[in-house]
């Protein structure tokens, strides 16, 4: 009888184990699936070198690019750059300006610079930089300083994912006192790797206007993104203009109302509190109604 009860122990004991060890891997391959890169490939390197053995903790803590919002509050680990290939990448399209909203820890004499590689030849170009400090205007100092910028896509961007870059630097040897930051390192040399900084890679997914637009297909007003941040974005075709729309909130109150012109047409809701509304529109052919959710905290 004793035996058996040792026996069925350690049954228990072993199973116990393997629903420890399936556990650990399941975690371990969830990490692994949702992990960010440490590599730029095929972009160029933009890593920090702490000043060979002197870190600074200048780095970003939050990225905000409509539904993008990367809240970090730290530097990434020595050298310093990551490429949040995981997160969903928000959807913007061509023609349309947006909100870009930055956080920053400022430690010394920093700048800061935003690139998008708007014609997918990886490399950021002077024109693809969208934001950024000039001159001798240093970020001021600082655990939580704010800065923002409106980025209009431009209609010659190519379609599809694309890498967008942001970087703080402070630098003493690569770019003298100016807050133009650069892209990239500047060559291979150990000195002329940055200083110190921070910079996050992130995908984001740019639509074209007329990708979207079917001159075949009944006229219909297509809302661009189902989650919106402060801008309804809608594409009414020519046929549509000055149809009429009403915003309204989940009980039915109207929010927002208006005549909607032909082309890109943007809905300021940035003083609507975040929820689901319904965009009312009585067209010739058809009414409709585009379910959109405007993310909460976001004005
Ligand atoms: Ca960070
Ligand atoms: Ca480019």
């Amino acid at each position: 009888m004793s035996r058996l009860v040792i026996n069925f122990e350690y049954l228990k004991f072993i199973t116990m184990k393997k629903i420890i060890l399936a556990a650990l891997l399941a975690c371990l391959i969830q990490s692994f699936a949702n992990a960010q890169s440490t590599s730029p490939a095929p972009y160029c390197d933009a890593s920090f070198d702490d000043q060979q053995g002197f870190p600074v903790d200048d780095h970003i803590n939050q990225v905000q690019f409509e539904t993008l919002n990367n809240t970090t509050n730290a530097q990434f680990a020595a050298p310093h750059y990551v490429f949040y290939s995981n997160l969903p990448a928000p959807t913007v399209m061509a023609g349309v300006a947006y909100k870009l909203r930055l956080n920053f820890t400022v430690a010394g004499g920093n700048g800061f610079g935003v690139w998008i590689d708007y014609n997918h030849n990886n490399s950021f170009e002077a024109n693809e930089k969208v934001a950024g400090t000039t001159g001798f205007n240093f970020l001021p100092m600082g655990a939580s300083i704010a800065d923002s910028a409106t980025v209009t896509i431009p209609t010659t961007a190519m379609s599809g994912p694309t890498r967008m870059r942001v970087r703080i630097v402070e630098d003493d040897i690569h770019h003298g006192v100016s807050t133009d930051e650069l892209p990239c390192n500047a060559s291979n040399s150990a000195t002329d790797v940055m200083d110190w900084g921070e910079t996050e890679d992130y995908t984001i997914t740019i639509t074209s206007a007329n990708a979207i637009a079917d001159p075949t297909a009944t006229p219909s007003i297509k809302l661009l993104q189902p989650m919106v941040e402060n801008t309804i974005a809608l594409t009414v075709p020519a046929v549509l203009d000055g149809t009429p729309y009403k915003v309204i909130n989940a009980l039915g109150a109207v929010q927002l109302s208006g005549s909607l012109k032909g082309g890109n047409q943007l809905l300021d809701c940035s003083n609507l509190p975040g929820g689901v509304y319904f965009i009312q529109m009585a067209t010739p052919s058809n009414n409709q109604s585009l379910r959109v959710v405007k993310l909460s905290g976001s004005n």
